[in-house]
């Protein structure tokens, strides 16, 4: 059947899951969060998230797909006594949701209300930010204690000024740059400026695709203050990741 059929069904049969990368911290090495990534299987088979994300969006099911995210995650987690409080727990949100007014009845949901975590919405560089509501919104969110978090950074819609006016906590350098640090290439070479603007904006770096220990050390050197990476982890079960929290202890 249509992969739009499928995806209805998947939101109402449990087609999707998410599963959960770990963030370390590079001064400690310990994990100290993570990132929900949603992935979709039923019975005809799976579909990656390069087949269903635009495809949710351009369905107008974007929205729902968002709840449920964060409900079925959160409620998992909050049920996991063995995450701290203050576990840094990150999702990643559609930029035109930012845009409407529904965006503020997440913060109506109770598994966000009483979440014992730091949770943290990722956005990508997205002229839909502009928009005065958004704007608004962002700043809505973040007096309600959700950080926000630039994703994929210097790879979108970049834009020092929207940077400043969106007041995030942290950007997420992308994961292009880090590969291309074996090659010493000019990507690479702008990790150091990445950096500066950072502290110029107090806010703080994320590196992502952190796959081997030279990645880790060089950027810990520069200064990044988290990373994300198959050398730590790739996207994982709960489970999975409660194993690797017990290993660090
Ligand atoms: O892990 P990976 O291949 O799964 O993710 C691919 C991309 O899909 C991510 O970079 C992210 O931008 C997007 N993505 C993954 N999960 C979600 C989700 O739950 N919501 C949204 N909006 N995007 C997601
Ligand atoms: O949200 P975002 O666009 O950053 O999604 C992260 C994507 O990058 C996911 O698809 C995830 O599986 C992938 N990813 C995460 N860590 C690594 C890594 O170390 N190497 C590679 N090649 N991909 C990664
Ligand atoms: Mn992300
Ligand atoms: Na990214």
């Amino acid at each position: 059947s249509s992969i739009r059929v499928r995806l209805r069904q998947g939101l109402r049969h449990q087609g999707f899951y998410w599963l959960l990368q770990p963030v370390v911290d590079m001064a400690s090495g310990k994990v100290i969060g993570a990132e929900a990534l949603a992935r979709f299987a039923d019975d005809i088979g799976p579909l990656s998230p390069d087949q269903f994300i635009d495809r949710l969006r351009e369905l107008e099911l974007a929205w729902p797909f968002t709840v449920q995210m964060l409900n079925r995650t959160l409620t998992e987690l909050e049920a996991c006594t063995e995450l701290p409080a203050g576990f840094k727990v990150s999702f990643n949100i559609y930029p035109h949701l930012l845009a409407t007014g529904a965006i503020r009845e997440l913060m109506a949901l109770p598994v966000i209300k009483a979440s014992r975590f730091k949770l943290v919405f990722e956005v990508t560089e997205d002229e839909e930010l502009d928009k005065a509501q958004a704007q608004a919104n962002l700043h809505y969110l973040r007096q309600q204690g959700i950080g926000l978090a630039v994703d994929d950074f210097g790879t979108g819609y970049a834009n020092l000024g929207q940077l400043i006016k969106m007041d995030c906590d942290l950007l997420k350098i992308d994961r292009s740059f880090v590969t291309d640090m074996e090659e010493h290439s000019v990507r690479s070479s702008l990790i150091p400026q990445i950096v500066g603007i950072a502290r110029q904006l107090n806010v703080q770096l994320v590196a992502e695709g952190v796959e081997n220990e030279r990645q880790y050390q060089a950027l810990r050197k520069l200064g990044v203050d988290y990373a994300q990476g198959w050398l730590f982890g790739k996207p994982m079960t709960l489970g999975e990741l409660v194993v690797l929290l017990e290993q660090q202890a």
